[in-house]
């Protein structure tokens, strides 16, 4: 019943500089950022086994732990952290690691019927009832949308699921370790413990930016309670490490749905009155922007309500919601332009412009796109470019474009 994964504890990343590291030449030698991620990854993905207790603290186990990782990936087991398996910790940035990172725990453990009761035994001082009603209530929304399973609140007996927030010592040989750390922990499917969900009472738990996000620690630990281990894909909720994210950036990836809908099954449009709206992933090979533009020295891709980030000196670009940036942006744009001497960025959606003078919006509100002179056919813009040697901007509509000579005019105040 109990298929915990135990986090490495610190004493790994001590251990791990001092492990043997093959000879290497200029073109394989190992970065520290190699090392970092290779430790990073280790302390994620390397759990230990199905009911096994305790952490592992020396080079033997951690070996032994390597080794598995080296077979799970189909390389040479060595036991040792050689260049080719750290590529392979770290990977590409898009690179193909696992086709289904989503994990089952072993034996596949589901809920065998259609509905499944959750209760919430206790509270904490740091959050509401209705807050930590309304999180769970979410939380559970969230996974039951996408699978023919509901699951129900019940009050004074015994439910499937029980949830309390527990102190250090709380009998169940999985010690909470005050704030910070492990922050919550479940069971998966099966009897007695079996589904139940624990959350550290120390943790600063939070519905808001500081803190623990009590909404989005409650979804992940729902999944485990659903029959969902950890996945290594970046974006999923099942990904081990909890990471800040503004709560209109959070939903399931296509992995967490693959996963849970691989244990209960897929339903149609039943439940879904609207369409599911996952994570985008920046990797998917079919994934297609909105609108892509430099603005300050940074290049930003857009597509529904987020974007990404690229900083120059950036490895990666990273994600955000479009509103975290441009608070008066609406979703779904459909071009923006940069004017980078004027420091003046355009955004377009449908026959709307909104203007941008150093990061601060024109007017209050938008404005019509007919200002550039376009014919009212013109419903919106596909893409726009601006080019410094003519300092033209290019619009793209349909098959069409137009050229429209830069004019600081337009921006004067009338
Ligand atoms: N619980 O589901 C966890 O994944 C634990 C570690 C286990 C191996 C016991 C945990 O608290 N992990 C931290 C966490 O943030 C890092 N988990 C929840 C999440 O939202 N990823
Ligand atoms: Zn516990
Ligand atoms: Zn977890």
């Amino acid at each position: 019943m109990k298929h915990l994964s135990i986090p490495l504890n610190f004493l790994f990343v001590n251990t791990l500089l001092s492990l043997p590291v093959y000879p290497h030449d200029e073109e394989n030698e190992i970065t520290p950022g190699d090392l970092y991620y290779a430790q990073k990854h280790i302390k994620q993905f390397l759990t230990l086994g199905d009911g096994s207790e305790g952490l592992i603290q020396n080079e033997d186990s951690l070996s032994t732990k390597i080794k598995e990782d080296q077979e799970f990936y189909g390389r040479q087991v060595t036991g040792n952290l050689d260049p080719g398996t750290i590529e392979v910790m770290t990977g590409p940035p898009c690179g193909f690691l696992d086709p289904a990172p989503y994990r089952l725990y072993p034996g596949k453990p589901r809920w065998n019927k259609s509905f499944v009761t959750y209760s919430v035994v206790n509270y904490v001082p740091q959050l509401s009832y209705f807050e930590t009603e309304l999180a769970i209530w979410k939380a559970v929304n969230i996974w039951q949308k996408v699978i023919p399973l509901t699951l129900v609140r019940v009050y004074n007996i015994e439910a499937d699921i029980m949830i309390s927030f527990e102190p250090r010592v709380h009998g169940d040989n999985f010690p909470f370790d005050g704030r910070g750390g492990t922050l919550a922990h479940a069971f998966s499917p099966g009897q007695g413990i079996g589904g139940n969900i624990h959350f550290d009472r120390e943790e600063h738990w939070t519905l808001r930016r500081n803190g623990v996000n009590f909404f989005h620690v409650a979804t992940h630990e729902f999944g485990h309670a659903l029959g969902l281990a950890h996945s290594n894909y970046r974006s999923a909720v099942m990904y081990p490490t909890y990471s800040k994210r503004h709560s209109n950036l959070f939903s399931l990836s296509i992995d967490d749905v693959r996963g849970i809908q691989h244990l209960y099954g897929t339903i149609q449009m039943l439940k879904q009155e609207s369409a599911l709206q996952l994570m985008p992933d920046k990797c998917d090979p079919s994934m297609s922007f909105d609108a892509v533009t430099k603005a300050n020295g940074d290049i930003f891709l857009f597509k529904n309500e987020y974007l990404w980030r690229k900083a120059q000196n950036a490895a990666d670009a990273k994600i955000s919601s479009i509103q975290d940036v441009w608070s008066d942006l609406p979703s779904n744009i459909n071009a923006a332009c940069e004017i980078p001497g004027e420091d003046i960025i355009y955004f377009f959606k449908g026959s709307k412009l909104w203007t941008y003078t150093n990061n601060k919006l024109n007017r209050r509100s938008s404005q019509s796109i007919y200002l550039f002179g376009f014919p009212t056919y013109v419903k919106k813009i596909d893409a726009a470019v601006f080019i410094p040697q003519t300092r033209k901007i290019i619009f793209f509509v349909g098959k069409m474009f137009w050229r429209h000579v830069f004019s600081l005019l337009l921006h004067s105040s009338i």
